[in-house]
């Protein structure tokens, strides 16, 4: 059985999902495929993936050979940076949409509270005049044509994404509907705990993304001397008493604290592992050990979205 979340919508999110960030296009269409015949019925998926595509021609033959319904899947994809101004949010929905083939979204995010010029498109910028501030397109705004999108049926439910408490604060003073979900940077080194209590308290439901360290980024998003999640002795020991991988202690750890997770795998072995951590019992012992591991230690810190002349600075990025 499936464990599922549910969201304030009254809709029930998979509590793990398939991560679909760097794998390739000739990669990403076996692994949902191998994903939803395991048992899989969550696709966490994003424009700037650049492979909405190919996972949209899977889950079309996956629904028409009766591997999963269209609605018991579940897909997440997300408004990237360069379409935050209100006019362009429900073009960039049905550009996601016709290369997903399907007819709504079960959740739409903004992916980041960053907004580029349009002419960025599905890029990352290569100077600081390519941003737009905030006070230019406030997300509040950007926010207002995510909710058109619920009232028209193309999505199910509406969220955002490395949203900060103050953030978040100020989205929901402004909206119509709340967020049901603000999927962040999650695993024992940032724990979120404090985010996550903010979280609870509004009824919004938390997706953890990097689960597993993200040790396939590239270079550019990379610091020297980064810890390993996966090679943790705390997090190894706790594996081999349970006769799990440390992957799928790091996948259970939020799956017991009631987050959704999103691990990224292009492998058989490994997709089907880490659906399996949702049965893993972690004792109370195990818990407090893993919880002391916190260390506010992010693997994309948005020092990325800092360079001259871009108003965003990375020092106060996540206030
Ligand atoms: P993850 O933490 O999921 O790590 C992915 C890496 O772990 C890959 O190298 C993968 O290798 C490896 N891996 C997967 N399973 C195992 C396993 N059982 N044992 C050992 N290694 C394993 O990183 P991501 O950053 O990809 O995060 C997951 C997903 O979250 C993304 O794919 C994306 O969908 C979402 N995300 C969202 C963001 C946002 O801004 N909203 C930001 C970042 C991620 P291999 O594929 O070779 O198996
Ligand atoms: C800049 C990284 C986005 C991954 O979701």
């Amino acid at each position: 059985m499936m464990r599922t979340f549910t969201l304030l919508s009254g809709d029930q999110i998979p509590a793990i999902g398939l991560g679909t960030w760097k794998s390739s296009e000739a990669e990403v269409g076996q692994a949902v495929k191998m994903a939803l015949a395991s048992g899989y019925q969550h696709i966490d998926c994003a424009a700037i993936y650049l492979n909405e595509g190919v996972i949209g021609q899977t889950l079309e033959e996956s629904i028409k050979n009766k591997v999963i319904s269209r609605e018991k899947l579940w897909v997440t994809s997300k408004l990237w940076n360069s379409y935050h101004a209100p006019e362009d949010v429900e073009p960039a929905l049905k550009e996601s949409l016709g290369h997903l083939r399907l007819d709504y979204l079960d959740l739409y995010l903004i992916h980041w509270p960053v907004a580029f010029k349009r002419k960025i498109g599905l890029n990352i910028p290569e100077t600081g005049e390519d941003f737009l501030s905030l006070d230019a397109i406030p997300l509040a705004d950007t926010w207002q044509a995510m909710e058109a999108l619920v009232d028209k049926g193309l999505v199910k439910n509406i969220g955002v994404s490395n949203f900060s408490i103050s953030k978040l604060q100020m989205l929901l003073k402004q909206s119509k509907y709340k967020p049901a979900v603000n999927q962040v940077e999650c695993h024992p080194y940032l724990a979120q705990t404090e985010l996550m209590s903010f979280c609870r308290e509004q009824g919004i439901h938390v997706t953890a993304y990097s689960p597993l360290g993200s040790g396939d980024r590239p270079d550019m998003l990379k610091k020297t001397d980064e810890p390993s999640l996966l090679q943790n002795p705390v997090i190894v020991e706790i594996a081999k008493t349970h006769r799990a991988t440390p992957a799928q202690i790091l996948i259970a750890w939020q799956v017991v604290r009631k987050n959704s997770v999103i691990p990224k795998s292009i492998h058989e072995k490994r997709i089907k592992e880490n659906l399996a951590a949702q049965d893993i019992q972690l004792s109370e012992e195990d818990l407090k050990r893993i919880n002391a591991l916190d260390k506010n230690y992010r693997f994309l810190d948005g020092s990325f979205w800092e360079m001259k002349h871009s108003p965003y600075k990375a020092e106060s990025f996540w206030d």
